[in-house]
């Protein structure tokens, strides 16, 4: 049986309740928060319960103009039906979320490539474990995207007690990631885990996001005090993550708070993230006003910020480089989207002209 709950304990305030029109009122459309999101299934909480939903499909299958699809973390809006499944009809404007391009759908149109991991989250753990692979490139390239999101990003470095000496990790990363927490936590042992109280109020969202196997569904049980993620308890000897989960969940623990656990990536494709380079790399966009050259291609000319800086150490020829891949890579995704948007256009053109030719 349902049991009726109220939709604020799943982070529903206001700034989504003004969304809703009166004629949607009226219509009995009711706000629901999304939960899992596999193939077509909705599983939602709404004030008269945690059920499922399925797309009201006249409005998400018929129409052809672009449609936001839920996400997990979606505020939408749906008809509640007493004998079956309650149907979707809108999505609510999304205050923060975090995309990558989807690395299934790489070539095919447009948006369908663009990926939602999760929507409506206030803070971003990067997740990543302190006992093997550490890779501060790969960081760099979460913070961008994360930054990107809406959300602010918290790293949090897990496994603390397989490791004995991160300070060095942490001196390196604070280059990197300039006013952003650092929390270094042990799920097992539960080393740092009340520096994360603060983050622990209730309706605020959290999305946990990193390589499979660094412990995001171990913290999520630490944080609740029970099991309600699946851990692998086999002990990993390659450290491999074993994609113990499979799909995005999201939970309202005892302390209010809602946190969004999601699988392993192991692909973080790039979109849509020049704001969040600037963020990430605002030392390195600094530099460029001091070139001599307004139009300095920042590879050898004469009075170069960015050389100068890399001679005298202010600037790693690593992040510089990093720098350089991820302005390419971004360039590259919105470069394609725009082209392929322009394909599918030309394409409907094409396709309005033969059908009216036909009448
Ligand atoms: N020693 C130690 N092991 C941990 C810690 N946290 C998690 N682990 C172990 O790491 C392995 C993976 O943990 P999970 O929580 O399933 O990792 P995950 O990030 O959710 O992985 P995916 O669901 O595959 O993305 C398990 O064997 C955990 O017991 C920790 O703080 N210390
Ligand atoms: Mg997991
Ligand atoms: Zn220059």
């Amino acid at each position: 049986m349902n049991k009726n709950l109220d939709l604020k304990s799943y982070g529903f305030n206001h700034k989504f309740q003004h969304q809703i029109t009166t004629d949607e009122i009226t219509a009995g459309l009711v706000p629901a928060r999304v939960i899992t999101v596999q193939k077509e299934t909705y599983k939602i909480a709404a004030a008269h319960g945690e059920k499922y939903g399925k797309l009201k499909g006249s409005i998400f299958y018929q129409d052809t103009k672009y449609k936001v699809y839920p996400a997990v973390g979606d505020f939408v809006l749906v008809k509640p039906n007493e004998t079956g499944d309650d149907i979707i009809y809108r999505v609510l404007e999304r205050g923060s979320s975090f995309s990558r391009l989807n690395p299934t759908l790489r070539d095919t149109i447009t948006r369908a490539s663009e990926q939602i991991v999760a929507a409506n989250f206030d803070y971003v753990f990067l997740m990543a474990s302190l006992n093997y692979d550490f890779n501060v490139r790969r960081m760099e390239r979460y913070l961008a995207a994360a930054w990107q999101s809406g959300g602010t990003p918290v790293i949090i470095l897990t496994k603390a007690d397989l490791c004995e000496n991160y300070k060095d990790i942490i001196t390196e990363l604070e280059h990197i990631a300039l006013g952003v927490d650092i929390v270094v936590i042990s799920a097992h042992t539960g080393f740092g885990m009340e520096h994360l109280q603060k983050y622990m109020q209730p309706g605020t969202t959290l999305v946990f996001l990193g390589s499979s196997g660094i412990g995001k569904s171990s913290l999520v049980n630490a944080l609740a005090g029970e099991e309600l993620m699946k851990v692998n308890t086999i002990r990993e000897n390659d450290s491999k993550g074993q994609h113990t989960t499979t799909y995005r969940q999201l939970f309202v623990l005892n302390s209010g708070v809602v946190i969004i656990d999601t699988p392993g990536m192991r692909e973080l494709g790039m979109w849509d993230v020049e704001e969040g380079i600037e963020t990430v790399f605002s030392d390195i966009e600094e530099l460029f006003h001091n070139c001599r050259f307004r139009n300095c291609s920042h590879s050898g000319e004469l009075g170069c910020a960015v050389q100068e800086a890399i001679d005298c150490g202010n600037l790693t020829k690593e992040r510089w480089k990093s720098y350089q891949k991820l302005i390419k890579e971004a360039n590259y995704s919105a470069n394609k989207a725009a082209y392929l948007r322009s394909q599918k256009a030309l394409y409907k053109n094409e396709y309005k002209k033969f059908i009216s030719n036909k009448h």
